[in-house]
């Protein structure tokens, strides 16, 4: 088969434009309202809106998802040591450092590329807080089984559901979960503001403990309570967000087509690990679409294939290379060493994410799957 290139970049993702007049026409309210940040008219209607789309008690908006983790740690007093996963974007750990915690890496299950409780209960200790789990490419975590963990041990649990907007598992959404969930709301995520996030909560304490520390923990106008900081989302962002909103569903039908498309061709290609289907996601997430080349039956690298795409125009990622626990501000942890991250050292040189975006043609979401069948060797 001959592998026609693309005329123009085809990237991983492409955010969602909804129609510039709906946009607008909330500015226009900012405009007349006069009113720009801190917590005005936009702000409090997509709060709402999320509250109830994501089905979850309390919500608090964000200008973005790393600050947003941030904070939930800071709001939870947690202390000492959090169990986390490597597989992830640095934000994970950064927002763990921030709060001069001590990221303890653990491997993952093979299957879902997610925190493994076994894994995870060999390395609590006495000074183990929390854990700080991730939903990586929208599979969710072993949520019975952290839940069990952190039951045992006392510990609270933050879930990083960046790439887990929407994402609902036995008919519950993934936001009831754990004591508070973290979602972005970047450009590339399904659901934006350009830049921006949320925590949710079950508990209305912790909901307005939460919306201090992102306005500077101030309590009233004499009294600043201790160390918060700027995490508000502001009324430009809301705005889009509330036009992005309407186009949500639109967004998602387009990406099943594409996921189908990907899942029908990419089923026959030897060395093309699909992502899990799990039967307890009752609606899923369709933020990424992450493949695994495993180079034995493949014939190639992922690296190779990742490189040999490029010349065809289509840009891959290798997200999450490399793994954080290789990052130079980590390497030197004793959880960092890599023999005992054996299943994390593995997906990381096996995992490939495709072009996964509404505005990609069926057209194209063919041609990608079959060049990635035609590259095998
Ligand atoms: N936890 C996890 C597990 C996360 O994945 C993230 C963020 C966070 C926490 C923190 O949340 P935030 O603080 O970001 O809210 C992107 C995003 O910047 C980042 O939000 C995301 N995860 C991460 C996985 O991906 P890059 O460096 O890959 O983005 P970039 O600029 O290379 O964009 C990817 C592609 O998207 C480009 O090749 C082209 C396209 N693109 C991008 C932008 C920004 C567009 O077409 N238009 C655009 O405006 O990090």
């Amino acid at each position: 088969m001959t592998i026609r290139p693309f005329t123009q970049p085809i990237y991983v993702t492409r955010p969602v434009f909804p129609p510039l007049k709906s946009f607008t026409q909330r500015l226009e309210s900012v405009w007349s309202a006069a009113w720009l940040t801190n917590m005005g008219a936009q702000h409090q209607l997509l709060e709402r809106a999320l509250r109830e789309h994501l089905r979850v008690a309390e919500l608090s908006l964000f200008c973005n998802g790393t600050i947003a983790l941030m904070v939930a740690a800071k709001a939870l007093d947690l202390e000492g040591e959090v169990l986390t996963t490597p597989f992830t974007f640095a934000a994970t750990p950064h927002s763990l450092e921030w709060n001069r915690l001590t990221p303890v890496f653990c491997d993952l299950d093979p299957q879902t590329c997610n925190l493994d409780p076994a894994a995870a209960e060999a390395r609590v200790t006495e000074r183990t807080s929390a854990i700080l789990a991730v939903h990586v490419f929208g599979q969710p975590c072993d949520v019975d089984g952290l839940e069990a963990l952190a039951r045992r041990h006392g510990l609270k649990i933050i879930y990083d559901a960046a790439h887990a907007f929407g994402l609902e598992v036995d008919g519950r959404s993934i936001g009831q979960y754990g004591d508070i969930t973290m979602y972005s709301f970047h450009a590339t995520k399904l659901f934006h503001t350009a830049e921006g996030g949320a925590l949710a909560c079950t508990n209305r304490d912790l909901k307005q403990r939460i919306d201090q520390l992102k306005n500077f923990d101030i309590r009233n106008e004499e009294t600043v309570g201790g160390l918060g900081l700027n995490g508000k989302m502001n009324e430009v962002q809301a705005a889009l967000g509330l036009a992005v909103l309407e186009v949500l569903d639109e967004e998602r039908t387009r990406r099943a087509r594409i996921e189908d498309i990907y899942r029908q061709i990419l089923a026959g290609v030897d060395g093309v690990i699909l992502p899990p289907l799990n039967h307890r996601v009752t609606r899923k997430s369709l933020q990424y679409f992450p493949i695994r080349i495993v180079p034995e039956a493949y014939g190639r690298s992922r690296d190779t294939l990742h490189e040999l795409m490029k010349e065809y125009n289509v840009i891959t990622r290798k997200y999450f290379f490399p793994l954080c626990s290789q990052y130079p501000c980590y390497a030197g942890l004793p959880s960092a060493n890599p023999m005992d991250l054996p299943v994390a050292h593995m997906i990381v040189n096996q995992c490939l994410t495709l072009p996964f975006y509404g505005a990609l043609s069926d057209q194209d979401a063919t041609r990608i799957a079959e060049m990635i069948g035609a590259l095998r060797a």
